[in-house]
């Protein structure tokens, strides 16, 4: 059985990692899976236990992002207290796989997964259920509270499946699109349901704000001809009606893009796609902009984060605003709808770097933004450095409040930039415009929640 637990957003989205390993261990072990989606659901704890007693799994998984770290823990905890059996409980995803000895202790787990769930849970399962001695399975025996293995070593992640071909799309049946509320992404979007696809895992960047690419490490691509496959499923069978594609850097590679969107045209594939998540503006230029406009791509997002060129050198960005900005315009020219994302508080931010960031984004080309302040994630080089002396406080909202202030601001300046960044850019004739005649009216709830998340309805 695999959980994942409810907590307070107004982000939902099939959780594609449960979905895969869900898939995989159908496949592969022909094992039964139960998957509760408590946020999707509205769960309470009660209500997922009343299911565990119900439903008796003989080993139960927990998905685990930081922005739900308590959520985890204490559903995990409820779980082990349970009297009539000793449930095997383990938690898996982005957070135990930095943070695996508090993980341990707060959640009183069995045991916690770093990595790809995919090998582990396969072993485990052809092993009567035994979790000792596999790569990537910690238990508070084989893990020291640095983070550091019995020996001394740092941690190794599980093992990965190197041809991700092999590992079956994703259990889509078990949660399909059409199950849940029309803001998937919290952005706005052309069609429901929308189809989440994932052509990768990995980047080879180092933003220093990410902790994609030390998960990762490198990155490993399906092939486009399975990626297709799963494309016409989801059209087919889920009746999605837009397509999202989640990778971390969908044109990462130029030869892999230009095949995807010829894919996509020859097999008459004619659906809206957006790649929400963000691409790298040093990765695109005319030619593929125009060819994936031509095979449906209507929204392109970029992470940009900073107008400061320093500041994008501090967190190893890798890209100048002078190359960020003429990818948008480039965008723009191919009809595109443009987003682009900011952080603010970033090493090196000052109150003069935050005004240049909202001045780029106001005048620029771009359709949509988002402003967010500095949250220090786990798995990230910046939390390797600073985590003693920021508070990484999981209890509050996770996108309202930054975890670390540069030394010559505070945290209301930064909050207030945000708030005035998001009225500066939006009320614009022709962003406003735009905006109000694209928002579908499934969607107000969403967007309303998330305009009260940003605390944009207080006055400065
Ligand atoms: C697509 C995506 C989204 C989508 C969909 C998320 C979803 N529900 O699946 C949306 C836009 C909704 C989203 C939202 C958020 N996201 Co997001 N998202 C991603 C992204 C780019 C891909 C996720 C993905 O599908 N990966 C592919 C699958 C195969 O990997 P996976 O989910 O990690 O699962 C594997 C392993 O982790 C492991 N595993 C996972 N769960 C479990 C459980 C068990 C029991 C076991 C054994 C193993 C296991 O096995 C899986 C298969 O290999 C990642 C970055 C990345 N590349 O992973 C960020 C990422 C996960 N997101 C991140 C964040 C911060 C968020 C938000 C909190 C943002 C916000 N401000 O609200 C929200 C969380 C809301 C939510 N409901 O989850 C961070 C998490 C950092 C952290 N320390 O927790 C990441 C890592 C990006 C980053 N900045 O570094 N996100
Ligand atoms: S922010 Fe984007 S480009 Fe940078 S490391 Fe993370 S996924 Fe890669």
């Amino acid at each position: 059985m695999y959980i994942i637990p409810n907590f307070d957003t107004y982000v939902l989205a099939p959780p594609l990692g449960i979905l895969y390993l869900s898939a995989y261990v159908k496949k592969y072990c022909s094992s039964q899976v139960i998957i509760i989606d408590a946020l999707r659901d509205q769960l309470s704890d009660e209500k997922i236990i009343e299911i565990v007693k119900k439903e008796n799994p003989d080993i139960i998984g927990i998905h685990c992002l930081t922005a739900f770290y308590n959520q985890a823990c204490g559903i995990s905890r409820k779980i082990k207290e349970i009297k009539e059996k000793n449930y095997i409980v383990h938690l898996g995803g982005v957070h135990p796989t930095f943070m695996p000895y508090s993980t341990l202790k707060d959640s009183k787990a069995d045991f916690v997964v770093a990595g790809e769930g995919e090998i582990p849970i396969r072993k485990i399962l052809d092993n009567n259920l035994n979790y000792r001695n596999i790569q990537g399975v910690y238990t508070l025996e084989n893990l020291k509270d640095d983070n550091t293995m019995a020996d001394g070593n740092p941690i190794l992640k599980a093992e990965t499946v190197s041809d991700l071909d092999t590992i079956p799309m994703p259990d889509w049946l078990a949660l399909p699109p059409a199950s849940y509320p029309h803001s998937p992404h919290a952005v706005i979007a052309r069609g429901n349901p929308i189809g989440i696809v994932m052509t990768s895992r990995g980047c080879p960047s180092r933003c220093t704000f990410c902790s994609s690419n030390n998960f990762y490490k490198g990155i490993r691509q399906r092939s486009v001809a399975n990626v297709i496959e799963e494309v016409k499923f989801q059209i087919k069978e889920l009746g999605i009606k837009e397509l999202q594609f989640t990778d971390d850097n969908l044109t990462l590679k130029r030869d892999y893009i230009i095949e995807l969107c010829n894919a996509l045209l020859e097999n008459n594939i004619k659906i809206n796609w957006s790649t929400p998540n963000g691409v790298r503006a040093d990765k695109v230029d005319k030619e593929v902009l125009k060819l994936m406009k031509k095979s449906g791509c209507y929204l392109i997002d970029f992470g940009i984060e900073s107008a400061d060129n320093q500041i994008l050198k501090n967190v190893r960005k890798g890209e100048t605003i002078e190359q960020i900005d003429m990818s948008i315009n480039l965008a723009h020219e191919a009809g595109m709808i443009t987003q682009g994302n900011f952080i603010f508080g970033l090493p090196g931010e000052t109150k003069e770097t935050m005004k240049k960031t909202v001045d780029y984004a106001v005048h620029s080309k771009l359709d949509r933004a988002g402003f967010f302040a500095l949250r220090i994630l786990p798995g990230s080089d910046l939390y390797k450095k600073m985590h003693t002396t920021c508070q990484t406080d999981y209890t509050h909202s996770f996108i309202s409040k930054p975890d670390w202030i540069p030394d010559n601001l505070t945290e209301e300046e930064i909050l207030r930039t945000i708030q005035k960044a998001y009225w500066s850019f939006y009320f614009r004739p022709r962003r406003l415009w735009n905006l109000l005649n694209d928002i579908p009216v499934s969607q107000t709830k969403y967007i309303l929640k998330s305009m009260i998340n940003y605390h944009l309805f207080k006055l400065w």
